[in-house]
């Protein structure tokens, strides 16, 4: 019963786009009423009718240790009662800079921003004012957020939308965006070898997650970065999603591939607006005021942004187990729905990195868009609605990965496969 949920996104389509504030909540692909939520806590989120939900999207990333995590809520309350915003620099920036700086590799410098989006349009500008070359390279399915020159060929919502040429992307902006398909090191050679000198940067995702989980293959990250140094190319992880999610280190330690910048956002921001971009201080000192790559927001390092994402990064690295068992709780989760969709008659692939999964319903390993796209997708859509009637909230698009927290229990993943094996008898032919 979601009478409450429906009648909420009758009257919110009246005053906002498609009733949502970001596209990918609108349930547009799956089909169906998307769900108001009302409250959440540790793994569970309760909608406007007071349903209960496992959650598998955790604000698509930031609540790794689960909703309303305690310490994080009381920093957040304590620290607005001084105020929710100066506009002038603080100790506490300087603190979060620190903390960012000791846990990532490769970063000298950082500079906080409010969004995933605003930090890799900041690192693509930085990376275009260092080398003073136009051109990029970015990879099919890969999403970086929804500034103009990232809106080519993108994952997340513009996929799950199968937006071909966003209206309102020029041709001017999107002429320097070059795009190739993930893991395809041969056709990023191509593309170096046709702008030589001209390419500033090739932005990725380190292990994708806006076209479902798609992992690097062996060699293709290495591949990026022989490429990136032989012809000065800022190498860019767009670790948004995989940024103190991976490990304490993110990607560039998961895969013990260097970066020359790398973007941030979600778990940074423990559920609170948070993004932030640095790197080497050779490039990072080129950014205003120091340098003239201009960069800026009213809000950036604000105070409570800072100290929920300082607490949250403070526990996490405080507590490097907590690792540990979001990759045991994945991989569980990996055998149980790989146990019980084996029984079924749908091909499928799990793919799986640390704690970022997803399940194609694919007969050939899903290690690009194109493959991605290829799947039986309507299926996944049949089977998201199973598990949602079943209280379990995964992604709505097939083109996410699902996100995993600390606070699901073996019981919630359980209950899980449960509910995948009741889904898998009952499309069986
Ligand atoms: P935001 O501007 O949404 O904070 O971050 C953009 C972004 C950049 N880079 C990566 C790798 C990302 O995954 C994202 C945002 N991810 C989507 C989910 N696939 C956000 C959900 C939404 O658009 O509402």
């Amino acid at each position: 019963m979601i009478e409450n949920s429906k009648k909420l996104f009758e009257r919110a389509q009246r005053t906002i786009p498609g009733g949502v504030n970001s596209p990918v909540r609108a349930f547009k692909s799956v089909g169906g009423t998307p769900l108001f939520m009302e409250r959440a806590a540790g793994a569970y989120m309760y909608d406007a009718d007071d349903n209960r939900y496992i959650d598998y999207i955790n604000s698509w990333g930031p609540m790794i240790l689960g909703h309303a995590y305690p310490a994080v809520v009381e920093a957040i309350q304590e620290k607005a009662a001084l105020s929710t915003s100066f506009g002038a620099p603080t100790e506490l920036e300087i603190e979060m800079a620190e903390l960012i700086v000791s846990m990532s590799p490769n970063v000298d410098m950082v500079r906080m921003v409010s969004s995933g989006t605003e930090a890799c349009m900041s690192a693509l500008r930085l990376a275009r004012g260092y080398t003073g070359r136009n051109k990029f390279i970015k990879f099919e399915g890969c999403y970086h957020g929804h500034a103009d020159a990232f809106l080519v060929k993108a994952g997340s919502g513009v996929a799950t939308f199968n937006i071909q040429t966003v209206p309102g992307v020029t041709a001017g902006v999107s002429m320097d965006t070059l795009t190739a398909p993930y893991n395809d090191l041969a056709a990023v050679q191509q593309l170096v070898a046709d702008n030589a000198g001209e390419i500033a940067a090739i932005i990725i995702e380190p292990v994708a997650g806006n076209m479902g989980c798609i992992v690097p293959q062996p060699g293709f990250m290495q591949g990026l970065r022989d490429i990136c140094d032989r012809e000065g190319i800022v190498f860019i992880f767009d670790e948004v999603m995989t940024g103190f999610r991976l490990s304490a280190g993110g990607a560039q330690h998961s895969l013990g591939i260097n970066a020359d910048l790398v973007t941030y956002g979600k778990v940074i921001g423990g559920g609170m607006p948070v993004g932030a971009f640095g790197g080497k201080r050779a490039i990072m000192q080129h950014i205003a005021p120091l340098g003239n790559v201009y960069q800026a927001g009213t809000l950036s390092g604000n105070p409570l942004a800072m100290i929920a994402g300082f607490t949250m990064l403070t526990t996490l690295k405080k507590n490097p187990g907590i690792y540990i068992e979001l990759e045991e709780k994945t991989a569980y989760l990996h055998s149980g729905l790989h146990r019980v969709f084996s029984n079924g008659d749908q091909p499928f692939v799990i793919n799986r990195f640390g704690s970022m999964i997803s399940i194609h319903f694919s007969d050939k390993p899903v290690t690009n868009f194109a493959a991605a796209a290829s799947a039986n997708n309507a299926y996944f859509n049949q089977f998201f609605h199973a598990m949602l009637a079943e209280g379990i909230y995964l992604p709505p698009s097939a083109y996410e990965t699902w996100f995993i927290s600390a606070a699901l229990s073996i019981d919630d993943i359980d209950h899980t496969v449960a509910a995948a094996e009741r889904f898998v008898l009952a499309t069986k032919k």
